[in-house]
């Protein structure tokens, strides 16, 4: 058996159950064919970035899908982040969840803008609205939610607060791109909202992202700012950078967009798969919506209770760590935990209680096209038995 280092950092020895590793995030393809004759198209037309034919086709499917009127895409959601706080205005303090993928924090953060902590609904794993009003202070000037693993926001709540308030509420969307609340579809709420379509995403178009919104000024600005401010060949209107999708990556997106219900219904077959294996597990937990809205299935989420279950998160991951079932603990530790907020605020963990216990309970488990019954009922087996 080889030693085997997990993300714990913990040293085990391996003894793979597949001869793989199954890896959580692992891309759903679309049709080949109609990705190559894309590529080979905008080969023939060496027109390769800037506005190509493919990215207008794109901006147009998506915002047709989403039922919005303006998709703006870019290379990825961090950078649609950025320019979509820098473009709402946003500055001194912005409220967001810690627990959420560190780049949210990030892109405050590298805007000078000061993320602000606040604890979640352990029900839907979002940022808690009773919680957001505490935190706001004469510097804040923004909420950004997160609709995490697609589950959207308390959209209503959040807004009433942001109108009270006189701040502006944007949206990270990053993993809800297919998803809606109630008769909504997400891509609709707040001031804008941003779609990451990295390669792990529901939807892929290898890197990439987009900024969504019904804002005909704040769209605008938003085009200007993520092609260095220009408006024509010579006219520099506003300060930019260059935040564009290239043609390959939009060709990406248009063929995994013409398989969104094929990915949608392999996701939901997994996940029931996994609820039904999963049924009867004392202490572990599948996270399920409790919403009646459109889901893209894509993370397989579970929490761990120790009491109850008698073995940690933490060892059930090197369980399956031994096994080449590459589980991930998103997304622990939270971002207050990271840098450099731990250091710059060491005490913020006392005013997030729910987040410190669910980021120790989660595990995230592979799904999409590359897993079926069997892999799943072996894995759920390897969850049960995990020694003590
Ligand atoms: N906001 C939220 C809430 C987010 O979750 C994210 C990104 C963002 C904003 C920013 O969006 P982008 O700027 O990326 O568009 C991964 C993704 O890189 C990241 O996009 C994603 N969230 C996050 C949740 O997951 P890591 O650091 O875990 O990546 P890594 O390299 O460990 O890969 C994740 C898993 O995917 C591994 O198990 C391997 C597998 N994988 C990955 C790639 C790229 C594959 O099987 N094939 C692949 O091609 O962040």
């Amino acid at each position: 058996m080889a030693a085997n280092h997990t993300q714990s950092g913990v040293s085990t020895s391996k003894n793979p159950e597949f001869p793989e590793p199954l890896h959580v995030g692992r891309p759903n393809i679309g049709n080949r064919d109609r990705f190559l004759d894309r590529i080979n198209g905008m080969l023939d037309r060496r027109w390769l970035s800037n506005d190509g034919p493919l990215v207008k086709d794109f901006e147009h499917e998506i915002a047709a899908y989403v039922g919005v009127k303006h998709c703006i895409s870019l290379c990825n959601a961090t950078i649609g982040l950025e320019i979509a706080i820098r473009a709402l205005g946003l500055k001194g303090e912005v409220i967001i969840p810690s627990y959420t993928f560190v780049a949210t924090a990030h892109a405050l953060k590298w805007q000078g803008i000061k993320p602000v902590f606040a604890d979640i609904d352990p029900k839907t794993h979002n940022i808690d609205p009773s919680e957001v009003e505490r935190h706001i202070t004469s510097r804040t000037s923004g909420i950004v939610g997160v609709h995490v693993w697609g589950t959207p926001c308390e959209t209503e709540a959040l807004e009433e607060i942001g109108r009270k308030h006189k701040l502006k509420v944007m949206y990270d969307a990053a993993h809800a791109f297919g998803c809606s609340r109630g008769g909504t579809m997400v891509g609709n709420f707040g001031e804008c909202e941003v779609y990451s379509f990295h390669a792990t995403k529901f939807l892929n178009s290898l890197e990439g992202g987009a900024v969504v919104t019904n804002n005909d000024e704040l769209a605008e600005k938003i085009r200007l700012m993520r092609n260095f401010g220009f408006q024509g060949y010579d006219r520099v209107v506003s300060l930019g950078m260059n935040g564009k999708m290239n043609e390959a990556s939009a060709a990406m997106g248009l063929t995994s967009l013409e398989s969104v219900n094929h990915f949608i219904g392999i996701n939901l077959r997994n996940h029931e798969c996994y609820r039904n294996k999963l049924e009867g597990i004392e202490g572990v937990t599948l996270f399920e919506r409790r919403d009646n809205g459109k889901h893209n299935y894509q993370y397989v989420v579970i929490e761990v209770e120790e009491e109850k279950f008698g073995r940690s998160r933490d060892e059930i991951v090197n369980e399956l760590h031994n096994h080449n079932v590459m589980a991930r603990k998103y997304f622990w530790p939270g971002c207050h935990r990271m840098e450099p907020y731990a250091t710059e605020d060491p005490d913020v963990a006392l005013s997030l209680p729910q987040t410190e216990k669910l980021a120790k309970q989660v595990i995230v488990l592979p799904t999409g096209e590359s897993i079926d019954e069997e892999i799943i009922s072996k894995i759920c087996r390897i969850i049960s038995n995990t020694p003590r």
